[in-house]
């Protein structure tokens, strides 16, 4: 067993752990990821699909946006659908020129890795056996067998970066550390199909049989969900059924509908929200979907990740060239200010736009309502389109 030192140790080589480990070389501050799965599950895991404006602009600031700019698909405005119509919701008018940018997690996967590997940086992939340990020393560990060695790693820091079933937020003591959960009574089944997207913008709709949504990855793909139950298996969904309550939900009064072709990868997720507090215990720093889980329908999850790393990365880089711990002391408050706002907005797409089968006639009707209110008052807009647009980073 060999033992090394490192000063940063990334668990989780995602969208955080990756640009985690891309802004601190840039820093010069050394680190190694280890990530469970191979480097093709990673890029080909299907995920977010919505960047934020100021995630597009992290992103291009730090040499990671010459794909995306050629690739990605600005979208100034989206629709809400009820009721067998659309309502557009000029982000950009509203939100003074901001837009949000259709460009797949995948991508930005395939990215990150590609900038890690030309800038020569330590990520270990299919690493077994990953353990956190002496978190409360000045040098936790980090242990793997990668390869049929095993590894440890002395860290000055550690960065969880292992998403929601990692090992990191589970190493910390319980007593240290408080969850706040809300599990929702529906899940979401994603498909991936091959046909061209009938419209330029996402369409966000709530039906009497339940919710969709209307995406895509490119000109050629298009990217669609629809609410199931939490307990649905994907085998009780071929696809001639999915693509018949798809049609039934979104078709519209102005005659629109999803192209349709054949469907490339289609997969359940649950719903939840989940935050941990404090995003800190020691030395070892939780980021993204370790310290906090959003209902995808604000599309905020992979956006909240990247904000999480840039803030830690900052804090690191004071720390390593001047001494300072302010940004480290800060990191947790800041990050968990900003996971909340998106919880609540996300929250409130999730229970605006899905159909809960325990809902009396009156939440219905007053779901209808809100919808109704939400189209036609500007201020209502405003609030839904800066959120949507994403805050500047703090
Ligand atoms: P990730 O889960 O992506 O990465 C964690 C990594 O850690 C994984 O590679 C995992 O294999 C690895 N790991 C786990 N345990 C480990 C261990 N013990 N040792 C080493 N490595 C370990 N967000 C948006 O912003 N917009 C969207 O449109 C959107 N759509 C979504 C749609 C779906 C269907 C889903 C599921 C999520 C969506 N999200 C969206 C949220 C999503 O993108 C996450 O927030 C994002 O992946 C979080 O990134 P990470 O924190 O890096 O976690
Ligand atoms: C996606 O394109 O995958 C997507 C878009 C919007 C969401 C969630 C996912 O709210």
């Amino acid at each position: 067993m060999s033992e090394t030192h490192v000063p940063v140790g990334i668990v989780g080589a995602g969208p955080a752990g990756l640009l985690l480990g891309h802004l601190l070389d840039r820093a010069g501050i050394d680190s190694v990821t280890v990530e469970i799965r191979s480097e093709a599950h990673v890029i080909d895991r299907v995920r977010a699909g919505v960047l934020e404006q100021t995630t597009v602009e992290l992103l291009g600031d730090v040499g990671l946006g010459e794909r995306m700019a050629r690739e990605g698909m600005r979208h100034e405005g989206l629709y809400i659908a009820f009721g067998g119509r659309r309502h557009r919701v000029d982000l950009s008018e509203l939100t003074g020129g901001r837009a949000i940018t259709v460009y797949g997690q995948n991508e930005i996967v395939r990215d990150l890795i590609a900038a890690r590997r030309a800038a020569r940086g330590r990520v270990i992939f299919e690493a077994e056996d990953v353990r956190v340990s002496d978190l409360e020393s000045d040098a936790p560990q980090l242990q793997v067998r990668a390869a049929a060695a095993a590894e440890t790693f002395r860290c000055d820091f550690i960065a969880g970066c292992d998403g929601f079933h990692g090992v990191c937020r589970a190493a910390v003591p319980r007593n240290a550390m408080q969850s706040y959960e809300r599990a929702y009574p529906f899940a979401w089944l994603g498909v991936l199909a091959e046909a061209a997207p009938s419209s330029h913008e996402l369409v966000y709709c709530l039906h009497d049989r339940g919710f969709a949504l209307f995406s895509m990855r490119s000109s050629r793909i298009t990217r669609l969900y629809l609410q199931c139950a939490p307990d649905d298996r994907i085998e009780s969904w071929p696809d001639d059924r999915i693509w018949t309550e798809l049609r039934t939900r979104l078709a519209t009064d102005d005659g629109w509908s999803p192209n349709e072709g054949p469907i490339l990868q289609k997969g359940i997720t649950p719903m939840r929200s989940f935050v941990a507090e404090p995003m800190r215990f020691r030395r070892l720093f939780l980021a993204g979907d370790a310290a906090h889980i959003v209902p995808p329908t604000g599309a905020k999850g992979l956006n909240l990740a990247l904000a999480d790393v840039w803030r830690l990365a900052r804090a690191l880089e004071e720390r390593y060239r001047h001494g300072g711990e302010a940004g480290l002391d800060a990191y947790s408050d800041a990050g968990l200010h900003r996971a909340w706002r998106a919880q609540r907005f996300s929250y409130w797409m999730t229970t605006l736009l899905h159909r809960a089968d325990e809902a009396t006639p009156f939440d219905w009707r007053r779901q209808r309502a809100e919808l109704e209110y939400v189209v036609s008052s500007r201020a209502a807009l405003t609030s839904l389109a800066e959120n949507y647009v994403g805050f500047p980073l703090s």
